[in-house]
């Protein structure tokens, strides 16, 4: 195959390739789908404007001394997105990542992306009927799976698991038991499980491991979670030469409860919270985190599997090279702030040429349904060319590359590689 041919078949095998995302925080429509009174479903045009990444944007060119963040969050949804879309899509040009996204979203919905306000769009979405736009979107993106974030500790989410024994049920999607606190802040963890009546304490003393173990596995057998999920700082060590609670969580509740469940832990490592509370969720940011804290779980515990991802671009090297020595080590996805093709582009070039076959290339991280639309048709074009290139320095060699070679590797970064690491016991 020339290069050419390589590149129309890796196209054509990208696109018609199913996609299993395996960490989003898109809910089921059975977890409400209404804005008002708000589901956890989010879904719409204001929902799409008013994603995180646009707000820390909007505050770029309109300051808090000219918009304190109080007002902002104290606007509708809708008066909020109209300002985000005046100010970076109309007074200026949408050229970021972000921006962009919506740009594509709004094409691939079939509307008009130059629209210049909001209102037409408003009134589409408002025809929806949520269960079947979910269909319908995910047609469209090619997704055949979505994988939720379930946040226990949330007590929005924690009350709607407990008063409806089908909320886990809808056959697109599956649930991730997210459990930060448990590793961020013991303390405020075991004051939680203890006033759900458990019989944990913060030294660790008396019931507390058993007890803690009762408490994931009744919510992974409630909500049939397909892995155990948290996000943790850049500071995040293992072991911890402070004696972090962490440290026993993980070594005395946690792994051994995973290795008996055959079940892998989610680490996705680097993220400062709220540098600037005041932007929620926008304030966050990230930090460069110690590998050999992988690289020592990994070890430590082969009996566990790790699906890893991290934030900063400066630990992207090192932790490919980690994956090397670990067989029981997945890296997945270009997370967060990464996620922008200039990085996804370097960082997927990279894994291919240290890890082969052997990672998955993305995650959407959408927290907006629609939003699959677009980080999964901007990823497939980064992946196109990048898997183009390496196809074609293969055939170079004068390796038979067949059509068959490209479409199973293709399935297996978007799909198999991740069914295959959470059944694999
Ligand atoms: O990407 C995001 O939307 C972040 O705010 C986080 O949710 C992050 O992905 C996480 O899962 O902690
Ligand atoms: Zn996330």
């Amino acid at each position: 195959m020339n290069r050419e041919t390589i590149h129309s078949v890796v196209t054509r095998a990208l696109a018609s390739q199913p996609i299993t995302d395996l960490h989003t925080h898109i809910y089921s429509p059975r977890f409400g789908a209404s804005p008002q009174p708000a589901g956890l479903l989010l879904w719409g045009i204001d929902e799409l404007v008013t994603y995180h990444y646009l707000i820390a944007e909007v505050y770029r060119v309109v300051p808090a001394s000219v918009l304190p963040y109080e007002k902002f969050w104290a606007m509708s949804k809708a008066a909020q997105a109209d300002h985000i879309w005046k100010h970076l899509f109309l007074e200026r040009t949408p050229v970021s990542e972000a921006c962009r996204g919506i740009l594509t979203t709004i094409g691939k919905l079939g509307l008009d992306p130059g629209e210049k306000s909001l209102e037409k769009h408003r009134k589409w979405f408002a025809t929806q009927d949520p269960d079947k736009h979910v269909d319908r979107v995910m047609e469209i993106a090619n997704v055949d799976s979505i994988t939720m974030t379930n946040a226990v500790f949330d007590d929005r989410e924690r009350e709607l698991w407990l008063s409806n024994s089908q909320l886990g049920g809808d056959p697109r999607f599956k649930a991730v038991l997210r459990i930060d606190p448990m590793l961020r802040n013991w303390p405020e963890a075991v004051r939680r499980l203890a006033s759900w009546g458990f019989g944990v304490r913060e030294d660790f003393s008396g019931k507390t491991v058993r007890e803690a173990q009762r408490f994931l596995g009744e919510w992974l057998d409630r909500m049939r979670a397909i892995y155990v999920a948290v996000s943790l700082s850049p500071e995040f060590h293992f072991p911890d030469p402070g004696g972090a609670p962490s440290d026993r969580v993980l070594r005395e509740i946690l792994l051994p409860l995973l290795a008996e469940r055959g079940l892998p832990f989610a680490m996705m490592i680097g993220s400062r919270l709220r540098v600037n509370p005041a932007l929620a969720d926008a304030g966050d940011m990230s930090g460069k985190a110690d590998i050999l804290a992988v690289a020592n779980l990994c070890h430590e515990f082969p009996r566990n599997r790790f699906l890893v991802t991290m934030l900063a671009r400066e630990n992207q090297h090192e932790l490919c090279v980690a994956a090397r020595k670990f067989g029981n080590l997945l890296v997945f996805g270009c997370w967060w702030f990464l996620n922008n093709p200039s990085l996804i582009e370097e960082i997927t070039r990279m894994r291919i040429e240290l890890l082969g076959t052997s990672f998955v290339p993305q995650h959407s991280d959408a927290r907006i349904l629609e939003q699959l639309l677009y980080k999964w048709e901007h990823t497939r074009s980064i992946l196109a060319k990048v898997l183009a290139e390496k196809y074609a320095d293969l055939a170079a060699t004068g390796w038979p590359l067949q059509p068959s070679d490209i479409q199973r590797d293709v399935r297996l970064y978007l799909r198999d590689t991740f069914h295959c690491f959470v059944r694999s016991k």
